[in-house]
């Protein structure tokens, strides 16, 4: 009976609360769990046990994943630095952000449509292996500049490693992400950029297409992610691909990539041969571009594991779909052709999400799931839920 008066005082005053102490009831775990489990881990199920029931579980459900998926993949994605200070001048925009101390500075280039704007835009990591259409804007973005990408020498090389230490954990992918980060800090900060923030793409192609991936991610002010070709450390699930490699694909693994690059955080050496322990994988990381738009645009190369990529997103739209936004998300891969060269049966799905999502006009996104054949039901024990 008592607890008649208290609810509905307690389900206003947590309605009517802002969204920044309404997720700070998020209980974010600092340990994650390390069980071997072949299957895809279950995106409705907190770590400790409890079910995803709702949209707000969703919510806290994605902080969890974002903290395991640094912890174990990533490196830590640091917050806005203490100070972030833009400049136009023509078509370049400089940024400079402070921190303990040390300032760190870079440049991107802005190509806007003629007119006022505000416009629409795309952050291309190194240019853009899509065509942008005429209404949106380009903005050219160096990501090597910020975390270098040339071999295991280069590990904490670039921007983001002169402001936070060469020692800080963050791989390339992440040292990205922050500085995509940082390009909508400026781009709020700049209207004379003529870019509406509010409708900002990230596209990149190959490595930089887990970039792209990433950014989406980790940025949750992009409205939409268009990762290009990712393969294994974008849209590939670490599981399907060891699976892939198991029955003899020519495909790129956790153990190899480790190894090639310095994509990921040191801390995932510790997982390269053991997968199967971590505590989330790459369907998550399209749950966590959700509900904005993402379409994952791949090739069925074979190293980039088309089966993976494909039974992954298929899994990653289960997400969305639960939280009754399926057509927020697709993935476009059918057939086989010259890496990063945007074949033209991609182009009617790319127009459709650019026209819904960065353009605001009405647009047909529904059920794109292209690709190779791949049964995601041998990959999951889970079914998804309704969320309310
Ligand atoms: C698909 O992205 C990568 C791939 O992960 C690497 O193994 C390979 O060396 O390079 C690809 C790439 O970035 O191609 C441009």
């Amino acid at each position: 009976m008592k607890y008649s008066i208290i609810l509905p005082f307690l389900a206003t005053t947590v309605l009517a609360a802002p969204l920044e102490s309404r997720q700070a009831a998020c209980n974010v775990p600092t340990t994650f769990p390390t069980t071997a489990n072949s299957k895809l881990p279950n995106p409705f199920k907190f770590f400790n046990g409890g079910d995803v029931k709702t949209k707000a579980d969703f919510e806290c459900k994605n902080k969890e994943v974002s903290a395991a998926i640094q912890a174990q993949e990533l490196g830590v994605f640091p917050p806005k630095p203490s100070t972030v200070t833009a400049s136009l001048s023509g078509s370049t925009l400089s940024i400079s952000s402070t921190e303990g101390g040390k300032t760190v500075s870079f440049t991107v280039s802005i190509k806007t449509p003629s007119g006022n704007g505000p416009f629409p835009a795309i952050i291309a990591y190194g240019a853009a292996s899509i065509p942008v259409p005429a209404g949106v804007a380009t903005i050219t973005f160096n990501n090597d500049n910020i975390g270098a990408q040339q071999g295991q020498s280069s590990r904490g090389q670039g921007k983001f490693f002169d402001l936070y230490g060469s020692g800080h954990s963050a791989g390339a992918l992440t040292a990205w992400a922050w500085g995509v980060d940082r390009v909508m800090d400026a781009l709020e900060a700049t209207s004379a950029t003529k870019i509406d923030p509010k409708r900002v793409g990230v596209t990149g192609c190959s490595r930089n297409g887990k970039g792209a991936f990433v950014a989406a991610a980790l940025v949750g002010r992009i409205a939409l992610g268009l990762p290009q070709e990712s393969g294994s450390g974008g849209a590939a699930c670490w599981r399907v691909s060891d699976s892939e490699k198991a029955k003899g694909k020519n495909i790129q693994t956790a153990s190899q990539i480790v190894g090639e690059n310095v994509w990921f955080s040191k801390n995932f050496n510790a997982f390269s041969t053991k997968a199967n322990t971590l505590a989330t994988d790459h369907h998550q990381l399209a749950g966590m571009v959700a509900p904005r738009g993402l379409l994952v645009i791949e090739n069925e190369i074979d190293w980039l594991g088309p089966v993976s990529t494909t039974a992954c997103m298929k899994a990653g739209r289960l997400i969305y779909k639960a939280l009754g936004v399926p057509d927020n998300m697709g993935f476009t891969g059918s057939g086989n052709h010259a890496h990063c060269q945007f074949p033209s049966n991609q182009q009617s799905d790319l127009t459709a999400y650019i026209n819904k999502f960065l353009l605001n006009q009405d647009a047909n996104t529904a059920n794109i799931e292209k690709g190779p054949s791949a049964d995601v039901a041998s990959y999951i024990d889970w079914t998804a839920p309704t969320l309310t």
